[in-house]
């Protein structure tokens, strides 16, 4: 756990469709009609409205965000983001998913939303080196907090322990750093 001005930060193994906070962000692909993951596991819990409001957003580019209802999840909104495919690090995926954080928070914000739950963007089927993902999950978040002081909790919610054990390893380097 780190605590930046007014936000809390902390990192759980939680199924993020589960989370009652107001946004939950999506991992989504640049079609936003739905996929494998933890954007599978969210439209399955939010039920067939989400994809309905999905088809109406003409696609989100990647390293974009949209923002669309929660319908039957108990978080009020999702923020559907795109992460960079890995292919090696040369791509630019360092600055694309940096920016999938950014322009999630700027979602965020937009929605006056005060609690927000990431889950690992990128880091399945897309193949993104966890250890160096997590760094800038953390580093873009933190930087992100101090032009948003309305944000009163971010959630890094973690598929394992394996996980868990990368955002507290960064979490805890800030905290004492
Ligand atoms: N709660 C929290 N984390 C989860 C959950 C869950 N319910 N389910 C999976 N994870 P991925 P990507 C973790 O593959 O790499 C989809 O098909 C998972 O263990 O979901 O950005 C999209 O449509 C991993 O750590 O997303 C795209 O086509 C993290 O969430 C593509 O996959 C992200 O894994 C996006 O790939």
């Amino acid at each position: 756990m780190l605590t930046i001005g007014n936000c809390r930060i902390e990192a759980q193994v939680v199924d993020i469709t589960t989370l009652h906070v107001d946004a939950i962000v999506n991992a989504a692909n640049t079609s936003l009609l739905g996929g494998g993951g933890v954007d599978g596991a969210i439209h399955r819990a939010a039920g067939p409205d989400l994809l309905r409001e999905c088809q109406t957003l003409n696609g989100c580019p990647t390293g974009d965000a949209k923002l669309t209802a929660g319908y039957r999840l108990p978080a009020k909104h999702v923020i559907h983001t795109v992460g960079p495919v890995w292919n090696g690090g040369a791509r630019d995926e360092a600055s694309l998913l940096a920016s999938c954080y950014r322009c999630s928070l700027e979602c965020a914000r937009a929605a006056a939303v005060k609690s927000i739950a990431f889950p690992a963007i990128s880091c399945g089927v897309y193949r993104f080196p966890p250890d160096e993902a997590v760094k800038i999950a953390v580093q873009t978040v933190i930087d992100a907090l101090s032009a948003d002081p309305s944000l009163e909790r971010v959630v890094f919610a973690c598929f394992d322990d394996a996980m868990l054990a990368r955002y507290e390893r960064e979490l805890s380097a800030r905290a004492s750093g």
